[in-house]
């Protein structure tokens, strides 16, 4: 294989401006003097990756040749955050850039930001893959991220009239310098059709006619790890017609035709679906997920078989992580390569499989688990289909053999559920084919195993494993706050960057006074940087002195966002109704953050409500100014990435039982918020570490949620006996925030009185006195200050590095790094 020798004309600054022009001149076409600051990007860009790439073949290479074992993740999520701060910092970059553009008469402040950042995803599973790819190329694990490259990302989110209106994403619109085209290595995909069976000399066997096609083309994005000359890939399927599907309509002399097939094939990875954990059971999405499991695992094995690998050594190989149920359909289509194509015995293939997938659930919530109606999957994959009633006959034949006839137990653990409709239970399938299943926090890992699929973790024993999810500390500390980065290196030295349990050592700097002035002063400054970023992003002012109170991530009612705004219309109302006297009111400034799918009708109301709330308390003069609301619309990583630094309150108050995990609430604490939360996902772990003295927990434990629920919960019970949640109530009712309109809200107002899924009635006493200790602890700025430093100190744990590396013990059995 002919390498080019290592090339990194850009490591010196003169290099770097040397590239950069290049660049500018021979990519973009433009001279210096009259370049815009899009060019600009892109040529910074180009630099880097330039300087990346001879790095990114070497890895190539080194994958190719030493054969270990390796890791595909599927995700149909990535949702990566800017690119450029990112590659700079991993390739030690960042000051020779800034240096070297400063002598063009170029800010890197100012282009860093043109970058729009790509918005594969919708949250925190999406933001999981991203932390997790970054990962793996630190810690040096031969590995591959496999993806769709959705050409419009999650929706840009706009207020009009405080109401959530959706706006596409087109973040390719200036193309992606990261990205490279193989349409040489494009892998046909292939839909519907019919099976048929045949005879193989004296050999019955299987094949699956299809009806049509469409291409998969890979995009390679570099992955580089930080600062150890390793670059992994992402690898992204984006769809387009077959030239076969396209010239037989051109010769027939229909364009129209041709053009509406080329579409058609292309609208597979148009967009990324908006839903965040209620599947809508859509054709398309099922086509997206096919799509790119089938593409991925065909580049996989053709691979493979370049190398004449032994496919019945393939668990010696490879580890498929499938990230949610998303990718499940790669379990048959697996399967199919093997016994159809390959003519593998079935039992061999099955064993192969079996050891070859494992899966991660995200969720705990009953409606997110996938289910695809039998009916359309046979219809678009009907030899698929025909391979998951093999699986499941013989799985239950299994559960037979250890149990018996109990139907009723085959009928709970059937990977076909036969009500509402007939249709394929994808989490079952996962764990039926996975080697390892796993949660992502502890609480939720024993839930799945003890609520969720008990039948599944006795029949299979060993199955089932945790590994709690972590953040990356080059994105969401290192770059995202470069202030408190300087200081905890000033303090210990920068090796927590790839060994975040380091932070320990600050421990006793909690101690220290003058730490401790230096801290709060930069969380003072981080603010002021929030302040600035709000006041040119959206038109707002955050008052000086004021606690910045945080809760952004999806909108969704199990998280609550609804017993925030009940707090705050709790506190206006106090005053306005004079139990309260304003000057007893801790200055506090709320900032929300959260998209709504655009299909979930209450989640907008909530939307609506916060935005309604907002205007109405940051204008009555009553309140001095103490109580600000703010919701800058389009909530997304670069956003977070000011956010989170700035902020001294971290919200994490969702239903216990029902967060798998988070991985907000480790960005905030890392950062040196302290948490108010439930006992739920992973701020049950954030707590036992940062000690019950540095974390404000409040509400009902998953145990006491569930004996409510059996004993029968009426939420009015909780209405009518508080009469300060009353107020609260009875103000959003009377259309105070809604111009006397008393119809607004009221859907809100009587699903919170009649049926309140998420018991947000039953923690408010629990969370206002609670929102009472935080505002004493604030008044101690100093002891404030200490806590925060602990929870620095004490939060390394979350670190997605020790993620990857507990996967790695768990469940992928790689071999240590390359
Ligand atoms: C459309 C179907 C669907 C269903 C579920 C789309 C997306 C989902 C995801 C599983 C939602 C999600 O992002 N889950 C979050 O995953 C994070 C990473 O593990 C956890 O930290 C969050 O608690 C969990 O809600």
């Amino acid at each position: 294989l002919a390498l080019a020798p290592v090339f990194a004309p850009a490591s010196t600054k003169d290099g770097f401006v040397e590239q950069f022009l290049h660049n500018l001149n021979f990519d973009q076409g433009v001279a210096l003097s009259s370049s815009s600051a899009t060019d600009q990007y892109l040529a910074v860009a180009h630099t880097v990756r330039d300087y990346l790439m001879a790095r990114w073949l070497e890895d190539l290479r080194r994958q190719r040749e030493t054969q270990s074992k390796g890791v595909c993740y599927l995700s149909a999520e990535y949702l990566l955050g800017r690119q450029l701060d990112n590659n700079l910092l991993a390739s030690d970059l960042t000051e020779i850039a800034r240096e070297a553009l400063a002598e063009c008469g170029i800010s890197l402040d100012d282009i860093r930001a043109e970058e729009v950042e790509p918005g594969l995803g919708n949250g925190g599973l999406g933001r999981l893959a991203a932390c997790f790819i970054d990962s793996l190329a630190t810690l040096g694990v031969p590995s591959i991220g496999y993806g769709i490259r959705y050409e419009y990302g999650i929706f840009r989110q706009t207020f009009v009239d405080g109401q959530q209106v959706e706006q596409p994403d087109a973040w390719l619109t200036v193309g992606s310098p990261w990205e490279f085209a193989h349409p040489e290595n494009a892998q046909t995909i292939s839909f519907g059709g019919h099976t048929e069976t045949y005879d193989d000399e004296g050999v019955t066997r299987s094949r699956w006619v299809p009806g049509w096609n469409v291409q998969a083309v890979p995009y390679n994005y570099m992955v580089p790890g930080y600062q150890n000359g390793r670059v992994n890939t992402l690898r992204l399927w984006s769809a387009v017609a077959t030239d076969a599907f396209d010239l037989r309509i051109f010769n027939s002399g229909d364009y129209e035709e041709a053009v509406r097939a080329q579409t058609f094939a292309e609208t597979i990875s148009k967009v990324l679906y908006p839903e965040d954990s209620t599947p809508q059971g859509k054709e398309l999405r099922l086509q997206q997920q096919y799509f790119f499991v089938a593409a991925s695992i065909h580049d996989f094995l053709d691979n493979m078989l370049s190398e004449g690998y032994d496919l019945s050594n393939l668990p010696n190989r490879v580890i498929f992580q499938l990230n949610d149920t998303h990718p499940v359909i790669a379990v048959p289509e697996f399967m199919r390569v093997l016994v159809d194509e390959k003519h593998m015995e079935w039992d061999a293939a099955w064993a192969i499989t079996q050891q070859c997938f494992a899966y991660t659930c995200h969720t705990l919530l009953p409606e997110a688990l996938e289910v695809w109606p039998v009916e359309l999957l046979g219809r678009l994959l009907p030899r698929h289909l025909e391979i998951i009633y093999r699986i499941n006959e013989e799985f239950l034949t299994a559960v037979r053999a250890q149990y018996g006839d109990d139907e009723m137990l085959i009928r709970n653990m059937s990977i076909i559920a036969e009500h509402p409709v007939r249709s394929v239970r994808m989490a079952y399938l996962a764990t039926v084919a996975g080697a390892k299943v796993n949660g992502v926090a502890e609480l939720h890992s024993q839930l799945l195993r003890e609520k969720v699929l008990p039948d599944f973790d006795a029949f299979f024993p060993g199955k089932f494993t945790n590994v709690t999810n972590g953040v990356t500390p080059r994105r969401f500390l290192r770059l995202s706050n470069p202030e408190l980065s300087r200081l905890i290196t000033a303090a210990i030295g920068d090796g927590w960057v790839t060994d975040l349990e380091r932070l320990r050592e600050l421990e006793p700097f909690a101690e220290d006074a003058d730490f401790r002035r230096a801290f709060a002063e930069v969380k003072a400054a981080n603010k002021r940087v929030l302040s600035t970023v709000l006041r040119e992003r959206d038109g707002f002012a955050v008052s000086d002195g004021h606690m910045l109170d945080v809760m952004v991530k999806r909108l969704h009612e199990y998280k609550r966002q609804l017993l925030k705004v009940l707090h705050i219309v709790s506190t206006y109302e106090g005053v306005v109704s004079g139990r309260v006297a304003v000057s007893d009111v801790v200055p506090r400034t709320v900032i929300f953050g959260a998209k709504a799918a655009p299909g979930y009708a209450m989640a907008k109301r909530i939307i609506h409500l916060i935005n309604a709330v907002g205007e109405v308390v940051n204008n009555d003069a009553r309140l001095e100014g103490r109580l600000q609301v703010l919701f800058p619309p389009n909530y997304n990583v670069t956003l977070a990435e000011r956010v989170i630094p700035a902020a001294d309150l971290s919200e994490q108050i969702s239903l216990a039982g029902k967060e798998a995990s988070g991985t907000g609430n480790m960005k905030f604490a890392l950062n040196g918020a302290l948490t108010i939360g439930t006992d739920d996902g992973a701020n049950v772990e954030i707590r036992q570490l940062v000690g019950d003295d540095n974390f404000f927990l409040f509400g009902m434990s998953e145990p006491e949620v569930d004996a409510l629920e059996t004993a029968g919960y009426r939420p009015s019970e909780f209405y009518q006996a508080d009469p300060q949640l009353r107020a609260a109530i009875d103000l959003i009712a009377s259309g105070a925030f809604s111009h006397g309109d008393r119809s607004v809200f009221e859907p809100v107002v009587s699903n919170l009185l009649y049926e309140d899924r998420f018991m947000v009635l039953a923690d408010f006493a629990s969370y206002v006195a609670e929102q009472g200790r935080v505002d004493a602890a604030y008044a101690d700025q100093d002891a404030w200050t200490r806590s925060a430093i602990l929870n620095v100190a004490r939060t390394g744990f979350f670190s997605s590095d020790r993620s990857i590396g507990d996967y790695i013990d768990r469940i992928w059995h790689t071999p240590p790094a390359l």
